[in-house]
C-alpha cells in the first residue's frame, strides 16, 4: 500500500485569521507535502522498505550512505514531519493543558523560557530544517533544532511540537522573518491540547 497524503485536518482558510495564510496552506500541504508523498511512493517502491511503517523507514534509512537510500529518508521523513505539523496547529486557541505547563515549566523554568529557547532554536537554524520540543530518551523535555527532513525519532525522541522552519512555510505570509513567524506559530497557531497528548 502506497502512502497516501493526509487531509488537513482543517480548511485551507481555517488558520488565515491567526497568520497562516490559505495561500501557504494551499502550496505547503497541496504542493509541497504532496511532492513529499508521490516520490517516497516512488522510491521506496520494489525495494526492502515497501510495506514497512512510516517510522521503520525514518530510522532505518537516517544516515544511509547510499545516495538511494538518501532520497528514500529525505521524502519519508518529510511526508511524516508535515503530517505531525498539520496535527500541531488548530483554528482553535487552546489553553495549554496543566499537565503540560507543570512539565515546560519544571524543564525551562517557565512557559515563557520554553518559548524563547525553541523560537531561538528555529530562528538559529542556517537554511532549511525544523525546530522541535522533544521528550528525551530519559523522559526529560528539550528543544532542539534539526535540518532539513532530519526528526527527533532519529535520535530516539518523541516530538511533542514541531515547527518546519523552511522557507516554504512562511515566506507567503512572513517573508524573511522567520523569528516573527516562530513567535506567530507558538502565540496562536499550536493546538496545546494535542502537544499535551503527546507527552
Ligand atoms: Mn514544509
Amino acid at each position: 500500500m502506497a502512502f497516501a497524503l493526509p487531509d488537513l485536518p482543517y480548511a485551507h482558510d481555517a488558520l488565515a485569521a491567526h497568520g497562516m495564510s490559505k495561500e501557504t496552506l494551499e502550496y505547503h500541504h497541496d504542493l509541497h507535502h504532496k511532492a513529499y508523498v508521490d516520490n517516497g511512493n516512488k522510491l521506496i517502491a520494489g525495494t526492502e522498505w515497501e510495506g514497512k511503517t512510516l517510522e521503520e523507514i525514518i530510522t532505518g534509512t537516517y544516515n544511509a550512505t547510499a545516495v538511494a537510500q538518501n532520497g528514500i529518508f529525505n521524502n519519508i521523513s518529510q511526508l511524516w514531519n508535515h503530517s505531525q505539523f498539520w496535527e500541531m496547529m488548530s483554528p482553535t486557541k487552546s489553553a495549554m493543558p496543566s499537565e503540560l505547563e507543570k512539565a515546560l515549566t519544571e524543564a525551562f523554568g517557565s512557559v515563557q523560557k520554553f518559548k524563547d529557547d525553541f523560537s531561538a532554536a528555529g530562528a538559529g537554524q542556517f537554511g532549511s530544517g525544523w525546530a522541535w520540543l522533544v521528550k528525551d530518551k530519559d523522559g526529560s523535555l528539550k528543544t532542539t533544532k534539526t535540518e532539513n527532513g532530519v526528526n527527533p525519532l532519529c535520535f530516539g525522541q518523541t516530538a511533542l511540537v514541531g515547527c518546519d522552519v523552511w522557507e516554504h512555510s512562511y515566506y507567503i505570509d512572513f517573508r524573511n522573518k522567520r523569528p516573527a513567524y516562530l513567535t506567530n506559530f507558538l502565540d496562536n497557531l499550536v493546538n496545546w491540547e494535542n502537544v499535551a497528548s503527546r507527552l
